[in-house]
Protein backbone atom coordinates (compact mmCIF):
# COMPACT_ATOMS: atom_id res chain seq x y z
CA UNK A 1 0.00 0.00 0.00
CA UNK A 2 1.09 3.18 -0.82
CA UNK A 3 1.68 5.46 2.38
CA UNK A 4 1.46 9.12 1.45
CA UNK A 5 4.02 11.47 3.43
CA UNK A 6 2.50 14.33 4.77
CA UNK A 7 4.80 17.22 5.18
CA UNK A 8 5.46 17.57 8.67
CA UNK A 9 3.77 21.10 9.63
CA UNK A 10 0.45 18.78 7.63
CA UNK A 11 1.23 16.79 10.85
CA UNK A 12 -1.01 16.89 14.23
CA UNK A 13 1.18 16.78 17.13
CA UNK A 14 0.43 13.56 18.34
CA UNK A 15 1.03 12.34 15.34
CA UNK A 16 5.19 13.52 15.21
CA UNK A 17 5.30 12.43 18.55
CA UNK A 18 6.45 8.29 17.95
CA UNK A 19 7.35 8.12 21.76
CA UNK A 20 3.92 9.23 22.80
CA UNK A 21 2.13 6.78 20.54
CA UNK A 22 3.83 3.52 21.56
CA UNK A 23 2.80 4.75 25.72
CA UNK A 24 -0.40 5.71 24.73
CA UNK A 25 -0.78 2.31 23.41
CA UNK A 26 -0.03 0.23 26.16
CA UNK A 27 -1.14 3.01 28.49
CA UNK A 28 -4.70 2.53 27.07
CA UNK A 29 -4.42 -1.48 27.47
CA UNK A 30 -3.00 -1.49 30.70
CA UNK A 31 -5.14 0.29 32.36
CA UNK A 32 -7.39 3.06 30.96
CA UNK A 33 -9.53 3.80 33.83
CA UNK A 34 -7.03 5.93 35.92
CA UNK A 35 -6.55 7.98 32.45
CA UNK A 36 -9.94 10.04 33.03
CA UNK A 37 -10.59 13.25 32.30
CA UNK A 38 -9.76 14.52 35.62
CA UNK A 39 -6.37 13.22 35.52
CA UNK A 40 -5.28 14.11 32.53
CA UNK A 41 -6.58 17.79 32.94
CA UNK A 42 -5.08 17.87 36.54
CA UNK A 43 -1.29 18.28 34.74
CA UNK A 44 2.09 16.51 35.05
CA UNK A 45 1.73 16.16 39.30
CA UNK A 46 -1.17 13.76 38.46
CA UNK A 47 0.55 12.09 35.89
CA UNK A 48 1.96 9.63 38.57
CA UNK A 49 -1.18 8.43 38.51
CA UNK A 50 -0.76 6.60 35.35
CA UNK A 51 1.98 4.55 37.10
CA UNK A 52 0.87 3.67 40.50
CA UNK A 53 0.93 6.50 42.29
CA UNK A 54 2.36 6.31 45.73
CA UNK A 55 4.96 9.00 44.79
CA UNK A 56 6.23 9.86 48.25
CA UNK A 57 7.05 14.04 48.81
CA UNK A 58 11.08 14.22 48.03
CA UNK A 59 13.32 14.43 51.37
CA UNK A 60 15.01 17.72 51.25
CA UNK A 61 18.39 17.36 49.08
CA UNK A 62 21.91 19.09 50.14
CA UNK A 63 23.51 21.50 47.89
CA UNK A 64 24.75 20.09 44.45
CA UNK A 65 28.10 19.18 45.76
CA UNK A 66 29.32 20.10 41.96
CA UNK A 67 27.58 23.57 41.79
CA UNK A 68 31.25 25.33 42.45
CA UNK A 69 33.09 24.19 38.93
CA UNK A 70 30.21 26.36 36.96
CA UNK A 71 29.74 27.87 34.45
CA UNK A 72 33.29 26.68 33.05
CA UNK A 73 34.67 28.43 30.52
CA UNK A 74 32.99 28.48 26.87
CA UNK A 75 34.64 26.54 24.07
CA UNK A 76 33.74 29.12 21.35
CA UNK A 77 35.20 26.11 18.37
CA UNK A 78 31.23 24.58 18.99
CA UNK A 79 28.98 27.15 18.25
CA UNK A 80 25.60 28.30 16.49
CA UNK A 81 23.77 30.29 14.63
CA UNK A 82 20.94 31.67 16.11
CA UNK A 83 20.11 32.11 19.81
CA UNK A 84 20.54 29.55 22.86
CA UNK A 85 16.74 28.18 23.63
CA UNK A 86 15.64 30.23 27.01
CA UNK A 87 16.39 27.72 29.96
CA UNK A 88 12.81 28.10 31.23
CA UNK A 89 11.59 26.95 27.70
CA UNK A 90 14.31 23.85 27.76
CA UNK A 91 12.94 22.51 31.21
CA UNK A 92 9.59 22.52 29.87
CA UNK A 93 9.94 20.62 26.81
CA UNK A 94 11.77 17.11 27.47
CA UNK A 95 11.73 13.46 26.84
CA UNK A 96 12.46 11.57 29.88
CA UNK A 97 10.49 8.64 29.90
CA UNK A 98 11.21 7.20 33.01
CA UNK A 99 9.19 10.30 34.31
CA UNK A 100 6.00 9.36 31.85
CA UNK A 101 5.59 10.57 28.77
CA UNK A 102 4.41 14.16 28.89
CA UNK A 103 7.10 17.10 27.64
CA UNK A 104 6.14 18.74 31.05
CA UNK A 105 8.39 16.06 33.61
CA UNK A 106 10.01 18.57 35.26
CA UNK A 107 8.41 18.74 38.83
CA UNK A 108 8.02 14.67 38.47
CA UNK A 109 11.93 14.52 37.43
CA UNK A 110 12.61 15.98 41.24
CA UNK A 111 12.47 12.37 42.63
CA UNK A 112 15.64 11.58 41.31
CA UNK A 113 18.26 11.22 43.46
CA UNK A 114 21.56 12.48 41.65
CA UNK A 115 23.92 11.20 44.95
CA UNK A 116 25.50 9.59 46.01
CA UNK A 117 25.70 8.43 42.20
CA UNK A 118 28.27 6.08 40.69
CA UNK A 119 29.27 5.06 37.16
CA UNK A 120 30.43 1.64 36.67
CA UNK A 121 32.94 0.57 33.33
CA UNK A 122 32.42 -3.15 32.24
CA UNK A 123 33.10 -5.01 29.54
CA UNK A 124 36.10 -5.50 27.36
CA UNK A 125 38.49 -2.92 29.18
CA UNK A 126 41.55 -3.22 31.15
CA UNK A 127 39.67 -3.59 34.53
CA UNK A 128 35.82 -3.29 35.63
CA UNK A 129 36.23 -0.46 37.52
CA UNK A 130 33.35 1.69 39.55
CA UNK A 131 33.58 5.72 40.39
CA UNK A 132 31.53 8.32 42.21
CA UNK A 133 30.46 11.28 40.02
CA UNK A 134 32.52 13.57 42.18
CA UNK A 135 35.69 11.82 41.49
CA UNK A 136 34.94 11.56 38.03
CA UNK A 137 34.16 15.34 37.79
CA UNK A 138 37.51 16.13 39.61
CA UNK A 139 39.15 13.74 36.63
CA UNK A 140 37.60 15.77 33.89
CA UNK A 141 37.92 19.59 32.91
CA UNK A 142 34.61 20.83 32.28
CA UNK A 143 34.03 23.07 29.32
CA UNK A 144 30.66 24.84 27.92
CA UNK A 145 29.36 24.21 23.99
CA UNK A 146 26.55 25.75 22.26
CA UNK A 147 25.47 22.71 20.44
CA UNK A 148 22.23 22.28 18.31
CA UNK A 149 19.74 19.29 19.72
CA UNK A 150 17.26 17.54 17.38
CA UNK A 151 14.79 15.20 18.34
CA UNK A 152 13.44 12.47 15.90
CA UNK A 153 10.03 13.78 16.31
CA UNK A 154 10.97 16.95 14.37
CA UNK A 155 11.61 19.61 17.19
CA UNK A 156 14.75 21.43 17.79
CA UNK A 157 16.60 23.36 20.23
CA UNK A 158 20.04 24.94 21.04
CA UNK A 159 21.87 23.97 24.34
CA UNK A 160 24.69 25.48 26.07
CA UNK A 161 26.12 22.30 27.54
CA UNK A 162 28.69 21.95 30.00
CA UNK A 163 30.72 18.87 30.39
CA UNK A 164 33.85 17.00 28.52
CA UNK A 165 34.56 15.37 25.38
CA UNK A 166 33.43 11.64 25.80
CA UNK A 167 36.84 10.76 24.10
CA UNK A 168 38.32 12.07 27.55
CA UNK A 169 35.61 9.09 29.61
CA UNK A 170 36.85 6.10 27.04
CA UNK A 171 40.47 6.87 27.75
CA UNK A 172 39.35 6.60 31.52
CA UNK A 173 38.16 3.45 31.23
CA UNK A 174 40.98 2.00 29.20
CA UNK A 175 38.70 -1.00 26.40
CA UNK A 176 40.77 -3.17 25.02
CA UNK A 177 42.11 -3.00 21.52
CA UNK A 178 38.71 -5.32 20.56
CA UNK A 179 36.22 -2.53 21.76
CA UNK A 180 34.01 -1.81 18.95
CA UNK A 181 31.28 -0.08 20.37
CA UNK A 182 30.59 1.34 23.39
CA UNK A 183 27.44 0.66 25.56
CA UNK A 184 25.95 3.23 27.71
CA UNK A 185 22.90 2.28 30.12
CA UNK A 186 20.60 4.68 32.43
CA UNK A 187 19.80 4.13 36.17
CA UNK A 188 16.97 1.46 36.67
CA UNK A 189 14.96 2.30 40.20
CA UNK A 190 11.44 2.18 39.72
CA UNK A 191 11.41 3.70 43.60
CA UNK A 192 12.99 7.04 41.92
CA UNK A 193 11.59 6.79 38.09
CA UNK A 194 7.68 5.96 38.36
CA UNK A 195 7.66 5.64 34.76
CA UNK A 196 9.55 2.13 35.05
CA UNK A 197 6.53 0.78 36.41
CA UNK A 198 5.25 0.21 34.01
CA UNK A 199 6.26 -1.25 30.29
CA UNK A 200 6.51 2.30 28.03
CA UNK A 201 10.16 1.08 27.54
CA UNK A 202 12.43 -1.77 28.14
CA UNK A 203 14.56 -0.41 31.45
CA UNK A 204 17.01 0.38 31.54
CA UNK A 205 17.03 2.70 28.56
CA UNK A 206 20.63 1.53 26.95
CA UNK A 207 22.54 3.38 24.05
CA UNK A 208 25.39 2.90 21.63
CA UNK A 209 27.58 4.57 19.44
CA UNK A 210 31.12 2.70 17.29
CA UNK A 211 34.04 3.97 19.41
CA UNK A 212 35.24 6.35 15.93
CA UNK A 213 31.58 8.13 16.86
CA UNK A 214 32.62 7.58 20.56
CA UNK A 215 36.09 9.30 19.89
CA UNK A 216 34.76 12.13 17.54
CA UNK A 217 35.64 15.33 18.85
CA UNK A 218 31.55 16.03 18.78
CA UNK A 219 30.58 13.19 21.36
CA UNK A 220 30.13 15.33 24.34
CA UNK A 221 29.60 13.93 28.10
CA UNK A 222 27.40 16.29 29.47
CA UNK A 223 27.22 16.75 33.24
CA UNK A 224 25.72 20.65 32.95
CA UNK A 225 23.60 22.88 31.20
CA UNK A 226 22.82 26.64 31.41
CA UNK A 227 26.77 27.88 33.28
CA UNK A 228 24.65 25.40 36.22
CA UNK A 229 24.88 20.99 37.18
CA UNK A 230 22.66 19.42 34.74
CA UNK A 231 19.01 20.09 35.60
CA UNK A 232 17.60 16.62 36.62
CA UNK A 233 14.96 16.70 33.95
CA UNK A 234 18.00 17.00 31.47
CA UNK A 235 19.17 13.20 32.73
CA UNK A 236 21.02 14.91 35.75
CA UNK A 237 24.20 14.04 36.83
CA UNK A 238 25.64 12.43 33.45
CA UNK A 239 24.01 12.31 29.85
CA UNK A 240 25.46 12.18 26.69
CA UNK A 241 25.36 14.94 23.90
CA UNK A 242 25.79 13.27 20.05
CA UNK A 243 23.99 16.33 18.13
CA UNK A 244 24.32 15.01 14.58
CA UNK A 245 21.99 12.26 15.50
CA UNK A 246 18.06 12.47 17.19
CA UNK A 247 17.74 12.71 20.53
CA UNK A 248 17.32 9.49 21.55
CA UNK A 249 20.75 8.30 21.12
CA UNK A 250 21.59 10.68 24.06
CA UNK A 251 20.98 8.62 26.60
CA UNK A 252 20.11 10.25 30.23
CA UNK A 253 21.43 9.53 33.92
CA UNK A 254 23.88 6.61 32.93
CA UNK A 255 25.06 5.01 35.73
CA UNK A 256 27.24 1.94 33.29
CA UNK A 257 29.39 2.16 30.25
CA UNK A 258 30.68 -0.96 28.71
CA UNK A 259 32.87 -1.95 26.03
CA UNK A 260 31.45 -4.27 23.79
CA UNK A 261 32.44 -5.96 20.00
CA UNK A 262 29.03 -6.67 18.64
CA UNK A 263 26.22 -3.73 18.07
CA UNK A 264 23.89 -3.45 20.82
CA UNK A 265 20.89 -3.82 21.23
CA UNK A 266 19.77 -0.25 21.62
CA UNK A 267 16.17 0.84 23.43
CA UNK A 268 14.08 2.33 20.59
CA UNK A 269 16.19 0.35 17.76
CA UNK A 270 15.26 -3.20 19.74
CA UNK A 271 11.68 -1.30 20.38
CA UNK A 272 10.66 -0.49 16.80
CA UNK A 273 13.41 -1.21 14.37
CA UNK A 274 11.23 0.20 11.29
CA UNK A 275 11.11 3.35 12.79
CA UNK A 276 14.01 4.30 14.99
CA UNK A 277 17.57 2.50 13.88
CA UNK A 278 21.10 2.34 15.45
CA UNK A 279 22.81 5.10 13.50
CA UNK A 280 20.39 7.51 13.94
CA UNK A 281 22.16 10.34 11.94
CA UNK A 282 19.84 13.43 11.23
CA UNK A 283 19.01 13.45 7.35
CA UNK A 284 16.28 15.91 6.15
CA UNK A 285 16.43 13.27 2.80
CA UNK A 286 14.84 10.57 4.96
CA UNK A 287 11.92 10.66 6.05
CA UNK A 288 10.24 8.80 9.39
CA UNK A 289 7.74 6.23 8.17
CA UNK A 290 5.22 8.42 9.80
CA UNK A 291 6.12 11.58 9.07
CA UNK A 292 8.44 14.18 7.37
CA UNK A 293 12.28 15.15 8.27
CA UNK A 294 12.41 17.96 5.79
CA UNK A 295 11.78 20.53 8.64
CA UNK A 296 11.62 20.89 12.32
CA UNK A 297 10.24 22.94 14.80
CA UNK A 298 12.29 25.27 17.50
CA UNK A 299 11.26 25.13 20.36
CA UNK A 300 9.93 28.22 22.31
CA UNK A 301 9.88 30.26 19.05
CA UNK A 302 7.00 28.37 17.24
CA UNK A 303 9.59 29.28 13.88
CA UNK A 304 10.10 26.29 11.47
CA UNK A 305 13.68 25.89 9.63
CA UNK A 306 15.04 23.36 7.05
CA UNK A 307 16.87 19.98 8.80
CA UNK A 308 20.36 20.25 8.05
CA UNK A 309 22.14 16.87 7.16
CA UNK A 310 23.65 15.59 10.32
CA UNK A 311 22.13 18.37 11.83
CA UNK A 312 25.13 20.91 10.18
CA UNK A 313 27.55 18.71 11.78
CA UNK A 314 28.48 16.87 8.44
CA UNK A 315 32.10 18.29 8.19
CA UNK A 316 33.14 17.13 11.41
CA UNK A 317 31.18 13.04 11.18
CA UNK A 318 30.43 12.49 7.70
CA UNK A 319 33.41 10.56 7.26
CA UNK A 320 32.47 8.80 10.29
CA UNK A 321 30.13 6.62 7.04
CA UNK A 322 32.35 6.72 4.45
CA UNK A 323 31.08 3.54 2.02
CA UNK A 324 28.62 3.00 4.50
CA UNK A 325 26.03 3.65 1.90
CA UNK A 326 24.26 0.27 2.17
CA UNK A 327 23.91 1.00 6.19
CA UNK A 328 20.55 2.22 7.12
CA UNK A 329 22.27 5.66 8.44
CA UNK A 330 19.46 7.97 8.71
CA UNK A 331 16.76 6.71 10.88
N1 LIG B 1 17.05 7.62 29.97
C1 LIG B 1 16.47 8.31 28.98
N2 LIG B 1 17.27 8.99 28.13
C2 LIG B 1 16.69 9.72 27.13
C3 LIG B 1 15.29 9.72 26.94
C4 LIG B 1 14.49 9.00 27.87
O1 LIG B 1 13.25 8.96 27.80
N3 LIG B 1 15.12 8.32 28.89
N4 LIG B 1 14.73 10.42 25.88
C5 LIG B 1 15.61 10.67 24.73
C6 LIG B 1 15.03 11.56 23.76
S1 LIG B 1 13.83 10.91 22.74
C7 LIG B 1 15.45 12.85 23.58
S2 LIG B 1 14.89 13.84 22.32
C8 LIG B 1 16.41 13.45 24.54
C9 LIG B 1 15.73 14.66 25.17
O2 LIG B 1 16.64 15.40 25.93
P1 LIG B 1 16.13 16.76 26.61
O3 LIG B 1 14.96 16.43 27.46
O4 LIG B 1 17.31 17.28 27.38
O5 LIG B 1 15.74 17.67 25.48
O6 LIG B 1 16.81 12.56 25.58
C10 LIG B 1 16.97 11.21 25.18
N5 LIG B 1 17.50 10.44 26.29
MO1 LIG C 1 13.59 12.39 20.94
Amino acid sequence: MLIRHRRSWEIPERDATPEHVFLHRRAFMAGSAVLGAGALAAGPARAFGLFGGDAAPAAPEAPDPSASLYPAARDPAYTIAGPVTPEATNVNYNNFYEYGTSKHVADAAQMLRIRPWTVKFTGLVEKPQEVGIDDLLKAMTLEERLYRHRCVEAWAMQVPWTGFPLKKLVDFAKPLGSAKYIVMKTFKDPKMAPGQRSFILNWPYVEGLTMAEATNDLAFMVTGAYGKPLPKVMGAPLRLAVPWKYGFKSVKSIVEISFTDKQPDTTWAALAPDEYGFWANVNPEVPHPRWSQASEEVIGTGDRRPTVIYNGYGPQVASLYAGMAKDKLFM
